[in-house]
């Protein structure tokens, strides 16, 4: 029996002037090519659970329409995010005319399963980790379908396959996703990242995590890794056991992680020396009435504010650059709220700036509230849903006005000449930053002579 494994992948933007002006991963756009093809880390982690008497084949569809024959199985699990679900729809529908059984998970079936489960044979909603099982035991029994779901069930990572690398082709990636944790100790109203799927933070035992990093290097012997995080580093003591068994392992890596680790000297020490080369984290504002009420639990964001620009500083004087990402368009913001992100890039000397728009995602409590307020432009528009498109009416400007102003700043941050004065800057900035430690490095020596 074979299973064909789907992603969804590529980045995207649905207005065709954002596309034009590259404005799909802004901030990422000079890796943008090597980021679309990022292989799918659920889909390789269903792999690792697969019994052996399946066979399988991992498939990305970056685009529906180009896509001739359908991959030939008997089984298609299909992973979407919310921006392709129509395309993966589409998809499972073909299937389906086929005679052929598929599945859908991911974020988008998690939040909304009785609209996926028109498409599909059976819909897995949240962690596979704890359905997969009765899925292909169904399937084998020629009973699968429904909506399969963990009854409050918790996975724990302690018992966490080990995703199937090898199954992608060595020669097209050259950076592959590791998944250290999972969830998030805070509550952004739009947030859909894993804690759609977890109401807790949970940690990889760091034994895994060494696990698939040394299964990556059998296959690239020095990969560049992303962490699939949301929020790397939250538990100290985990991530210093992380940072010094990576130290060895000669790896360049990526992660996502919020402002506070910037408060811990010896974090941000352990991973410079662990090759740590970017940290993208989540400002979203750089002004007080627009980040007021953003984090549902404890105004968190709101809290931090003040230390944004010393956190920065900070983090990047360890030779680490920091991608500071800012949301347009949230409740607090006017029109202002572009010349201040303008402002607190150039200030701030942030080397990387990624600007997206405030995207109501279904399951968020964003969602929820403007489809109460009446404001969803198009409350299944689910193709808008890529951070760049706009699909709410937003509380101090236009619609138009948002398009427009997310358009002029993206077109401000991106020149050449800004991002190649971010980099200077960041570069001067290291090499200041490590005179004083070459100096005392010298002393040392000259005293040891
Ligand atoms: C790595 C990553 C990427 C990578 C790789 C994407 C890929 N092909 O997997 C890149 C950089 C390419 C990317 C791009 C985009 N991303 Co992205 N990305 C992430 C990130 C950081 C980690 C995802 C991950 O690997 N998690 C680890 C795996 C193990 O967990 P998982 O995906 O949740 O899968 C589990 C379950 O969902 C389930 N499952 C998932 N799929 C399936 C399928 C089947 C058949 C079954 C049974 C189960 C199942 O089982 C898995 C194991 O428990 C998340 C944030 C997050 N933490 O979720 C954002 C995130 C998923 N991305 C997001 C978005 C919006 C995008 C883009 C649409 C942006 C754009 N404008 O194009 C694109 C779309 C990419 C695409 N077409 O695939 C949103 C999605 C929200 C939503 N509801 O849609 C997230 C949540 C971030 C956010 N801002 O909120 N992304
Ligand atoms: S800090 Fe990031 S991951 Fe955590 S809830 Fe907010 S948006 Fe989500």
């Amino acid at each position: 029996m074979k299973i064909a494994l789907i992603a969804m992948s590529g980045v995207r933007a649905y207005n065709e002037e954002l596309t034009a002006l590259g404005m799909t991963m802004p901030g990422f756009m000079e890796r943008g090519e090597v980021i679309a093809s990022l292989p799918s880390l659920s889909l390789l982690t269903l792999a690792g659970m697969t019994p052996e008497c399946f066979e399988i084949e991992y498939h990305q569809v970056p685009d529906i329409r180009k896509l001739g024959r359908l991959p030939d199985c008997d089984l298609a699990a299909i992973s979407t995010f919310t921006a392709q679900v129509k395309d993966a729809y589409a998809l499972a529908d073909r299937y389906c005319e086929a005679g052929i059984k598929t599945v859908i998970g991911g974020h988008h079936a998690t939040a909304l399963p009785n609209e996926a489960i028109r498409h599909c044979d059976a819909v897995v909603v949240g962690e596979a980790e704890l359905t997969w099982h009765r899925v292909l035991e169904d399937f084998q029994n020629g009973c699968l379908g429904g909506i399969y779901r963990a009854d409050g069930q918790e996975f724990d990572l302690a018992e966490s396959p080990l995703p199937r690398f090898n199954l992608l082709s060595p020669d097209e990636y050259n950076r592959i996703t590791v998944q250290t944790q999972r969830g998030c100790p805070w509550r952004c109203n739009f947030c859909a990242s894993s804690i759609l799927m977890t109401k807790r933070y949970k940690l990889k035992p760091v034994e895994n995590v060494m696990r698939e990093i040394q299964a990556i290097k059998e296959i690239w012997p020095r990969p560049f890794i992303e962490f699939a995080d949301d929020n790397s580093f939250v538990n100290r003591a985990h991530s210093k056991k992380l940072l010094r068994a990576l130290a060895d392992e000669g790896v360049k890596w990526f992660t996502e992680t919020d402002v506070a680790v910037a408060d811990d000297p010896e974090i941000l020490d352990l991973m410079r020396e662990s090759g740590c080369a970017e940290v993208l984290i989540g400002f979203e504002s750089p002004t007080a009435g627009s980040l007021d009420g953003v984090e549902l639990n404890n105004n968190w964001k709101r809290k931090r504010l003040d230390d944004y620009r010393e956190a920065i500083r900070r983090i990047q004087s360890h030779g680490i650059a920091v991608n500071g990402c800012f949301v347009l368009g949230m409740d607090g913001d006017t029109e202002e709220c572009f010349p201040a992100v303008r402002d607190f890039v150039e200030d701030s000397g942030l080397c990387e700036v990624q600007i997206t728009v405030m995207t109501p995602f279904p399951g968020t409590p964003l969602y929820s509230r403007l489809l109460g307020e009446g404001r969803l432009l198009d409350p299944t528009g689910w193709e808008k849903c890529t951070l760049f498109d706009v699909n709410f009416q937003p509380s101090q400007m236009s619609v138009e006005d948002l398009e427009r102003g997310l358009i002029e700043l993206a077109t401000q941050l991106y020149t050449a000449e800004a991002k190649a004065g971010r980099r200077n800057a960041f570069r001067d900035h290291v090499r200041t930053a490590r005179q004083p430690r070459r100096e005392e490095a010298a002393r040392c020596l000259a005293y040891v002579a």
